[in-house]
């Protein structure tokens, strides 16, 4: 039995979330993720929230519609009814499986959006995310930092869901909720996504590049 749960532990594949505001640059930056875990032989699997599945999907529409706002608890229950269904049918079973798993977002955008944010309490969000990952949580996150101004700069010219078309308050709340995320999380690593791409690619290279060093190291 102890034999069988070494196996698994050693063939686990790895969990890593790109995090931060609207426009920070999280899904440019997933891309060249996924492609530097390649490059290095791993199996990846990539994925975003809200989304990921068939139902998740559906519930991004949802969510994302400013034509139909729902009250802050629904939208953080069907937040969590989206990654419930992600996590055991593409996360989970990737990460059994070996394959490294690149995801644009997961809870901790829901303590920022949703608790920072909306003002759903933080114990309630904790209690949610026990009842649908516990045991599941990223073994390392990129939180990509701008400010409110850095993200509309970035947006202006596409029309906007629901969530960017929140006022500026919001959106420092929401980055002051990542920040007191990682102030609180060793797993979750800043870098200041305000920066020229070169050099913010640069930064997120010698991240992954060190997690991967680390990784090998302990299997
Ligand atoms: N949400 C999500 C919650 O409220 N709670 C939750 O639990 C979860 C999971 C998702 C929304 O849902 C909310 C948060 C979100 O509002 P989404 O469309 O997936 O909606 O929104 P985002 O994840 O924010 O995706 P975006 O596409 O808006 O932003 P990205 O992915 O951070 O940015 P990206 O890479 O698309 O870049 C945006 C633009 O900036 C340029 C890119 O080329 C692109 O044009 N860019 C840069 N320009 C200059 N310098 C750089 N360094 C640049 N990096 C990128």
């Amino acid at each position: 039995m102890e034999e069988a749960r070494q196996v698994d532990a050693t063939r686990r594949g790895r969990f890593i979330t790109l995090e931060g505001p609207d426009g920070a640059g999280k899904t440019t930056q997933a891309h060249l993720v996924a492609a530097i875990l390649r490059a290095h032989g791993k199996e990846v699997v990539t994925t975003r929230e809200p989304g990921g599945t068939a139902v998740g999907n559906r519930l991004r529409q949802v969510l994302l519609d400013p034509e139909t706002p729902v009250q802050p608890t629904t939208e953080t229950l069907l937040m969590f009814a989206a990654r419930a269904e992600h996590v055991a049918r593409v996360i989970e079973p990737a990460l059994a499986a070996g394959r490294w798993v690149v995801c644009d977002r997961f809870t901790d955008s829901t303590f920022a959006y949703q608790g920072d944010g909306r003002g759903i309490a933080k114990g309630d969000i904790e209690a949610l995310a026990a009842f649908t990952h516990a045991g599941c949580w990223p073994d390392l996150t990129l939180c990509l930092d701008v400010p409110p101004a850095t993200s509309a700069e970035r947006m202006h010219e596409r029309t906007l869901d629901g969530f960017e078309r929140e006022d500026g308050d919001f959106h420092r709340r929401v980055r002051e909720g990542f920040a007191k995320r990682a102030a609180k999380e060793a797993r979750i690593v800043v870098i200041d996504g305000s920066r020229a791409l070169d050099m913010v690619s640069r930064a997120v290279r010698n991240t992954v590049e060190a997690f991967i060093r680390r990784s090998e190291a302990t299997r």
